[in-house]
């Protein structure tokens, strides 16, 4: 895309993946091992500490962790050198694709993210292993510590998983459109915006603790905030489809169903945004409605429309068009059938992370149906099998 014969540090980035596949495969055997991590994806003390969490599950857990955090980060040096020193010439930083910008404004945004979470999960390590205090507030530590180091990860993180996405999209479209892609300075400049402003908003996974109320209407300024450079995306998408000669082939398809998902995922983001709102609905299944859109939205349908795009380029062979639009339909269906429901189940007040309700509460239909939805794309939220550890620590 850029005109170079290989990646900077050809072999950096070969150790990047093996680092990243050795980490990110031995976190899945360890459920063979029963020895997998069970305090949740964001692991929060103390649940997470030595106390409540005795054994090596959580050790484990963080180590590997580590792993995928060193990957991502020399992934991320390779990108950048890459594209700074290694384009052809000619090939200047305003004429490389679209999907190049998306790619270094994520590897940029991994470079200051990346070392919070490893700061975080290494000062959980030793907290567990060798007695330090960091999140013990009984020795002078904090357990909120734990929320903003991950969440200044976490955050930023929902976006390394979406802008990829969006240059899946710039790349799709103008093929599909028959032109070049609308506004490509206001979509650069947007990306960027979307990268920094990341930063911003870490605190409204966190309205539900005891942080000065002033404080958390900042993080609502800014989660709205960070509509905008979305939005501009989005308005210049649709110019381009707009002026276009449009064939509706399967990978287009995907564009427009991320234009339904994530725009509804993201206005139910601007309602979390508001922490009165996000009080009220705050552990329910809205919250978990509004991720699946974002990100199954954002990332998943836009990788797919990738995937059917890029795939007679890899292999040199077209892909059935007809096939293709039967699973996109079935995908597409499936999941607004799995996930639609779960607003209204989570307005009702039904809780995230407890596997079960009783039936009076009047919960069952739309879980069924919800069940059902979630059968039809193939992905099926398993019951997660023993105890965990938010159980244990209930009882
Ligand atoms: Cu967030």
């Amino acid at each position: 895309m850029i005109g170079s014969r290989s990646v900077a540090f050809p072999r950096l980035n070969a150790y990047a993946y093996w680092i990243f596949l050795f980490g990110g495969s031995m976190i899945y055997i360890a459920f063979a091992f029963n020895s997998a991590g069970d305090a949740g994806w964001f692991a929060y003390p103390p649940l997470a500490g030595p106390e409540y969490s005795p054994g090596k599950r959580i050790d484990f857990w963080a180590q590997m962790i580590t792993f995928t955090e060193v990957s991502a980060l020399l992934e991320a040096v390779v990108i950048i050198c890459t594209v700074f020193k290694l384009r052809a010439p000619g090939m200047t930083l305003n004429r490389i694709p679209l999907f190049v910008w998306a790619m270094l404004v994520t590897a940029f945004t991994i470079m200051f993210a990346m070392p919070s979470v490893a700061l975080a999960s290494t000062m959980m390590i030793m907290d567990r292993l060798v007695a330090t205090h960091f999140y013990n507030p009984g020795e002078g530590g904090d357990a909120l510590l734990w929320q903003h180091l991950f969440w200044f990860f976490g955050h930023p993180e929902v976006y390394l998983i979406f802008m990829p996405g969006l240059g899946f999209i710039s790349s799709i479209i103008p093929t599909f459109a028959h032109r070049p892609i609308f506004g490509y300075t206001a979509m650069v400049l947007s990306l960027i915006a979307t990268g920094f402003l990341a930063f911003g908003l870490w605190v409204h996974h966190m309205y539900a603790t005891n942080i000065p109320e002033l404080g958390k209407s900042f993080f609502t300024a800014a989660s709205i905030l960070i509509a905008v450079p979305t939005a501009v995306q989005i308005f210049c998408w649709i110019a381009t489809l707009w002026t276009g000669r449009l064939n509706f082939r399967t990978p287009l398809l995907y564009v427009l169903a991320f234009f339904f998902i994530l725009v509804m995922g993201g206005m139910t983001g601007l309602m979390l945004a508001s922490v009165s709102l996000d009080s009220q609905v705050h552990d329910t299944y809205f919250v978990v409605a509004h991720l699946h859109y974002v990100l199954i939205g954002g990332a998943v349908f836009p990788l797919f429309g990738a995937f059917y795009y890029w795939y007679p380029k890899f292999t040199g062979r077209l892909m059935a068009e007809r096939p293709g639009r039967w699973s996109f339909w079935l995908m597409f269906a499936g999941f607004n059938v799995a996930f639609f429901p779960m607003h209204l189940l989570g307005l009702q007040g039904m809780p995230r992370r407890v596997y079960t309700y009783q039936p009076e509460m009047g919960w069952a239909s739309l879980n069924l149906l919800s069940s059902v939805g979630a059968f039809i794309p193939g992905g099926r939220h398993l019951p997660h099998a023993g105890e965990c550890a938010a159980q244990r620590a209930q009882r």
